[in-house]
This record gives structure tokens, C-alpha cells and sequence, in this order.
């Protein structure tokens, strides 16, 4: 092996180990970067109270939002409403109906304070008396988010209401 060849063959080992040692570093910070809890699951629990059921035929619309209303986080159209008695929901009886995620993979801390834009269409009339709502969005490190409205009736169609997470 002549001189040069050997001052070559030695700078591009050096440049080898370079970029290997500067792929760890990478590889290091990304693993050790903490990672950004994730929207993955939502639902709405409900706890109808003692004074008015909900019809089966009353369809249960929800639309879920960031705090600056300008991302849909999940929502649910006409969930619990058909010709069927299982889905009528009794006094003090409670139910879940699992919302449909519109911005998977957003962040924890982009969820803060979500608003809740809850509403009924009915078929006919129905007063729907509610001790409890509840909206809980589930992250991807086990932890949730929540807005809660305790005490409050949605009485016949297209009767709304708004909450939020604190
Ligand atoms: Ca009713
Ligand atoms: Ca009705």
C-alpha cells in the first residue's frame, strides 16, 4: 500500500466514525426527547336523572373543539336514536357513547380547556333530564382530559347546550 493510499483509507475510516457518532447523537436525542402525550380515545358518558328519560327515536349529537374553536377534536352525529327500546335510556340509568377522534395524534396540551357543543334532535317531543355529562378524551400515556355539565335538560328538538374543560 503506497503512502497516499494509506492517508486516504485513513481519513474516510475518520469520516465513517464521524457520521456514525453524529447518527448515535441523533439517535440519543431522539429517543431522550420526552414525547408529547397524544389524543388516541373519546367518549361521552351520560346519567339521565329521575325526572324525564330519553326517547329511543332521540338521536344524540355532539361536536368536541380546541379552546380557540379552530380544530375538531371528535365529535358523534344521531348516536342512540332508533326504533328500538335498548336504545331509550331510563331514568337514573347511565350510558356511554364513544365519540369518533377527528384529530388523532394531537396533543395533550393542545386539548386544554376543549369546548363541548352538545345537542338533541328528537321525534316529536322529549324532555331528556341529565344529572351528568361527561366528555373524557383519552391520551396515548394513559392520562385524560375532561369536561363535565351536571344538572341540566335538553327539552325537545335541536335543544343544545356548551361546556368545557376547565
Ligand atoms: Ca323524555
Ligand atoms: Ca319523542
Amino acid at each position: 500500500m503506497t503512502d497516499i493510499a494509506a492517508v486516504q483509507e485513513k481519513e474516510a475510516a475518520t469520516h465513517e466514525q464521524d457520521e456514525l457518532c453524529f447518527c448515535l447523537l441523533r439517535l440519543y436525542e431522539l429517543i431522550s426527547t420526552p414525547k408529547q402525550p397524544t389524543l388516541i380515545r373519546a367518549e361521552l358518558y351520560t346519567l339521565t336523572g329521575d325526572a324525564d328519560n330519553k326517547d329511543h327515536d332521540t338521536g344524540i349529537y355532539l361536536i368536541v373543539k380546541t379552546a380557540d374553536d379552530r380544530t375538531l377534536l371528535a365529535s358523534v352525529n344521531n348516536a342512540d336514536s332508533s326504533g328500538k327500546d335498548m336504545t331509550e335510556y331510563n331514568d337514573d340509568s347511565h350510558h356511554i357513547v364513544p365519540l369518533v377522534v377527528e384529530a388523532p395524534g394531537i396533543t395533550k396540551e393542545d386539548c386544554g380547556g376543549f369546548k363541548v357543543h352538545m345537542f338533541i334532535k328528537t321525534n316529536g317531543n322529549d324532555t331528556w333530564t341529565i344529572d351528568d355529562a361527561r366528555v373524557t378524551l383519552y391520551f396515548s400515556d394513559g392520562t385524560t382530559l375532561v369536561a363535565e355539565q351536571f344538572g341540566f335538560s335538553l327539552v325537545n328538538d335541536g335543544a343544545r347546550t356548551d361546556f368545557a374543560a376547565p
